[in-house]
C-alpha cells in the first residue's frame, strides 16, 4: 500500500525535500566570519555540522587538505567547497546559495 503524499507529515506538498546536502563547517567559536556565515546558514534553515579545529586539531589538517585553504570557516555543501564566509555571501547574491541546499526545488 503506497502512502498518500499529502499525508506524510513534514515532506508534505509545499515542504522541503527529504534529501538535503549535508552542510559541513569548519570553524572557531570566536571567529567573526564564522559567525557570520553561520548566521547566514541558520537563516535558510539548513542543519549545520561544525568542526571545531581549535578543539579537534586533527580537523585542522583536514580541513586544509580538503579545502587547500587556511582560514576560518571553510564551508561544503555535499561535496561541493563553497569556500569562506565571503564566497557563501557571494553565491547567495548570485542566487546560487538555495539551489545547492536544494531549497524550494
Ligand atoms: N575572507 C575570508 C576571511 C576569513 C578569515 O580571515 N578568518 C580568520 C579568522 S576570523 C582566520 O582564519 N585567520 C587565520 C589566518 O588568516 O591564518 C572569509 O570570508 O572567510
Amino acid at each position: 500500500m503506497s502512502i498518500d503524499p499529502r499525508m506524510r507529515g513534514s515532506e508534505g506538498a509545499g515542504t522541503e525535500p527529504r534529501n538535503r546536502p549535508k552542510v559541513v563547517m569548519y570553524a572557531t567559536s570566536w571567529c567573526p566570519y564564522c559567525a557570520r556565515a553561520r548566521q547566514l546558514l541558520e537563516h535558510k534553515g539548513v542543519e549545520l555540522e561544525e568542526i571545531d579545529i581549535e578543539t579537534m586539531p586533527a580537523a585542522r589538517t583536514e580541513m586544509i587538505s580538503r579545502s587547500g585553504r587556511h582560514t576560518v570557516p571553510q564551508i561544503f555543501i555535499g561535496e561541493t567547497h563553497v569556500g569562506g564566509c565571503d564566497d557563501l555571501h557571494d553565491l547567495e547574491a548570485r542566487g546560487g546559495l538555495d539551489k545547492l541546499l536544494q531549497i524550494g526545488v
